[in-house]
């Protein structure tokens, strides 16, 4: 079996239902430990990292796109660079997304029927036909170790029957992927839909479950909606999921998101968010966000977080970091968006290791007292 999720041990100490788990997801180019980050490389690339940048933080897992490597370089040139992990360099397990989320987020018109969605290239203009088996034969050439299922997902808020709707054709379309051949070396992954009803998302998730998928994902959520929501249909949906699978919440989020997700049953998350806004000059720290390029910092010799032992920590002061900011420097965003990633997989390590001494709760009600959450 190339693929094998090992359940370590469980953490009931914040008592909602679904425990917190402790897991090693077993891949063809080796293992993930969970709970886990992922960071996103949606072109072949972490932005703005090297390879060995990303592994050094800690890193186990990266993500690729479907959407935006099918339409450059194309699969075919993918697959004749050697496929994903050849061509980038990234020797350890990747993931792709199936290209459902960024048809239906990068708005733009698309025309969904129970064949596909039709969707114009935001880069020619020219009419890409999307059927679930496409989506299956680009991830195939890119050769990740998991692919993702194409998914129908709504924008929230919307009526119930919409909801429904795109629910029930995600499960059909979960199917057709289920059926595509594929690659031995390749797991597949459902993804949940259902939007903000408890209802939709218990019988996707239950359908889903029926099918033998190597993993479960929930999608649709961190969409807009209140994070309290969030946990509430993460909490809902956990239970349905089988116990010896992983689990992914997709897009998911902020530090204190991923552990509130951890505590509901989540083992996998990926993200923009530590890499887009260590670009955008905001850092996150155990004494909560630093914007880097505020005045305060201008003359500032200490370091971004004393906390971290990455490069941008170890090597430079705040007030380095903010000239590299204001004069527009590449190193400044890639220097923190080194360390936002550094700083996601200390925060899942924590977990993992709280996990295994049965005393996650504390960890999190130390992580948001740092945080100043409430
Ligand atoms: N579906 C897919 N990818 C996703 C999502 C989804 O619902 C989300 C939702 N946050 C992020 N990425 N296929
Ligand atoms: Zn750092």
């Amino acid at each position: 079996m190339a693929f094998r999720f090992e359940l370590q041990c469980t953490d009931t100490s914040t008592a909602l239902g679904t425990p917190a788990r402790r897991g090693v997801f077993h891949t063809p180019h080796g293992p993930v430990q969970t709970p886990g980050f992922m960071p996103v490389g949606t072109q072949g690339t972490v932005k703005g990292l090297t390879i060995d940048q990303v592994a050094g933080t800690g890193a186990h897992m990266i993500l690729g796109n479907t959407y935006h490597l099918g339409l450059r370089p194309g699969h075919e040139v993918v697959k004749t660079l050697g496929g994903l992990h050849a061509m980038s360099g990234w020797e350890g397990p990747i993931l792709t997304d199936s290209g459902g989320f960024q048809v239906f987020s990068l708005d733009g018109i698309n025309k969904i029927s129970e064949h596909s969605v039709i969707f114009r290239s935001h880069i020619d203009g020219a009419l890409i036909d999307l059927t679930p088996e496409y989506s299956m034969q680009i991830q195939e050439s890119l050769g990740s170790d998991v692919a993702m299922v194409l998914d129908h997902v709504v924008a929230l808020p919307a009526e119930k029957d919409a909801v429904q709707d795109a629910m029930e054709r995600s499960i059909r379309w979960a199917k057709r992927c289920l059926e595509y051949a594929g690659r031995a070396d390749q797991a597949k992954f459902a993804i949940v839909q259902g939007g903000l009803d408890v209802e939709l998302r218990v019988q996707c998730a239950r359908e889903m479950a029926a099918m033998n998928f190597e993993g479960y994902a929930v999608g649709g959520l961190s969409v807009g909606e209140p994070p309290p929501e969030m946990y509430r249909i993460t909490q809902a949906t956990t239970p349905e999921l089988p116990q010896q699978k992983p689990r992914y919440l997709m897009g998911v989020g902020r530090p204190i998101d991923l552990l509130e997700s951890v505590a509901r049953g989540i083992d996998l998350f990926d993200c923009v968010m530590p890499t887009r806004n260590g670009r955008n000059g905001y850092a996150f720290t155990d004494a909560g966000p630093i914007k880097i390029r505020n005045a305060k910092h201008k003359t500032d010799t200490s370091p971004l977080d004393p906390n971290c032992d990455c490069l941008a920590c170890t090597r430079h002061s705040r007030g380095y970091l903010r000239h590299l900011f204001i004069v527009g420097e590449m190193l400044g965003p890639s220097l923190l968006s080194l360390h936002n990633l550094t700083y996601y997989q200390k925060v899942m390590q924590g977990a993992r290791e709280a996990i295994e001494q049965g005393c996650f709760a504390q960890y999190m009600a130390t992580k948001k007292q740092q945080w100043g959450i409430e």
